[in-house]
């Protein structure tokens, strides 16, 4: 600092400007450090540290191995499932309530099992060779934690993901509130996912090809609702549903379009928004998920809920209103959560840069985090309860959803302009050459996964870890 700054530092104090001022001026408090204070108490606990704990055991048996499911009428499509079930087994448990799941492994091929979005103990994340060692052919893994978060999960297998979740190995977990601020008539959970067919409607055996690397991971050519090319809703005039949309796919983002209806979002990535959100203003990128508030109209007739993220429409799901009346129909839905705004965090400096890429290498595809396939690379070093901010900067044209283990964050800016997401998420969409920041306050302490949830660019290399300590 030159003498005339010390100078005009001074100068402040002596006309009034106050002692903080002076001192930071003189450099001696870092503005930074009490802005991160400020943003910290600004969380106070927007979700809990660890879970309440005090409710029942939830135990279930998963067991993984090849099956079939009906995807088109009248074949059998040859899947890897859970208990012969794609999705697999419906996990529902109440907050407080402890899961004990065991896998079995039944494939030919080692395997685990990542509870998305659940802040679990990091040794029971199912991330291979990070948090546990994969389970073999014919051994078992029991997988113990007690969900702190209320909302909307799902569970995939960790191993060989662009070929194991696009076989079927997934399935849905929702935590429920003890007592739910509305009583709905209807609580639906509808996990989509696309399907690369061929002849026979057997899936295309051509997993991770050089071509699904180099562009957005597979795609499928039919997208089905809980494995349904027809999933259909019937609702009377007045009900009220929660539906629970979850993106099982290994690449294909959606954008749900649910023509005359209009419901709201309510929660993102399992926790509650502080004010409800139109759908349309909201990608279902792979891992997302979006929990909405549907109030059925009066009118009876068939209501088509469908995907527009590539412009065109294309149907996903019917609602078919029928019978008498049975409630409002016009209930206006209300936010439940507090998080924070943290408009603060933009003037705070980013802590971690993370630029995402791709490289050629002999006709095929790598993808790096700051020029690093994994696992090459140092783990990044976060410290808990303290505000971090994170710039994750997408150098390529394909989408990636980045997708962080074990941490909620909240969205500051997108390409620079500040973003006001009244929520926090697990997982967000970089669209082509986008760069989005992020702030987070981490308390769930282990080496955490952070990686693209398209399933072939993260096989590709395109993962990175966090330690919170
Ligand atoms: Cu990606």
């Amino acid at each position: 600092m030159s003498r005339v700054h010390v100078l005009a530092a001074l100068a402040l104090v002596a006309v009034g400007g106050g002692l903080w001022f002076a001192l930071d001026g003189l450099g001696l408090i870092d503005q930074n450090e009490s802005l991160r204070s400020e943003l910290e108490a600004e969380f106070d606990d927007a979700y809990p540290e660890a879970p309440a704990g005090g409710g029942e055991l939830v135990e279930i048996s998963l067991v993984a191995a090849p099956s079939t499911v009906e995807l088109v009428e009248g074949s059998a499509t040859d899947v890897w499932a859970y208990n012969d079930l794609v999705p697999g087994p419906a996990i529902r448990a109440t907050l407080g309530d402890t899961i004990r799941a065991t896998l079995h492994n039944e494939l030919s091929e080692p395997t685990t099992i990542h509870w998305h979005g659940i802040r679990v103990p990091n040794n029971m994340d199912g991330v291979p060779e990070l948090s546990q060692a994969p389970v073999e052919p014919g051994q078992s893994f029991v997988y113990e934690f007690t969900p702190p978060d209320a909302g909307t999960y799902w569970y995939h297998s960790h191993v060989n993901g662009s070929e194991q979740l696009e076989r079927g190995l997934y399935g849905t977990l929702v935590i429920e509130q003890p007592q739910s601020q509305v009583d709905y008539d209807n609580d639906i959970t509808w996990l989509i996912d696309d399907w690369l067919l061929i002849e026979d409607n057997q899936l295309d055996p051509a997993f991770n090809t050089p071509d699904d690397r180099g562009h957005n991971g597979r795609w499928g050519d039919i997208a089905t609702v809980n494995s349904s090319l027809s999933e259909t809703i019937r609702a009377q005039p007045g009900e009220r549903l929660r539906l629970r949309l979850i993106n099982a796919s290994n690449g294909r983002v959606y954008r749900m379009d649910f023509g005359e209806l209009t419901p709201k979002v309510i929660a993102v990535d399992g926790l509650a928004t502080s004010r409800p959100i139109d759908p349309g203003e909201l990608n279902l990128a792979p891992g997302n998920r979006l929990d909405l508030d549907l109030s059925v109209p009066e009118n009876p007739g068939t209501y088509a809920v469908s995907d527009v993220y590539l412009g065109m429409s294309r149907q996903l799901a019917t609602i078919v209103v029928e019978g008498p009346t049975t409630g409002d129909v016009n209930v206006e839905v209300a936010g439940h959560s507090a998080v924070p705004d943290w408009s603060g965090a933009l003037d705070a400096s980013v802590d971690i840069e993370l630029a995402f890429e791709t490289q050629s290498v002999d006709d095929d595809w790598i993808w790096t985090i700051n020029g690093d396939q994994f696992p090459d690379g140092q783990p990044l070093e976060l410290d808990h309860g303290r505000f971090t901010k994170i710039k994750l900067v997408n150098l390529s044209h394909p989408l990636h959803p980045i997708h962080l283990h074990g941490q909620f964050f909240k969205v500051l800016t997108r390409n620079g302009e500040p973003v006001d997401e009244p929520n926090f998420r697990d997982t967000v969409l970089l669209e082509a050459r986008e760069t989005v920041e992020i702030g987070l306050i981490p308390l769930d302490r282990g080496e955490w996964l952070l990686h693209c949830h398209i399933q072939e660019h993260a096989d590709a290399g395109m993962m990175t870890s966090v330690i919170v300590s």
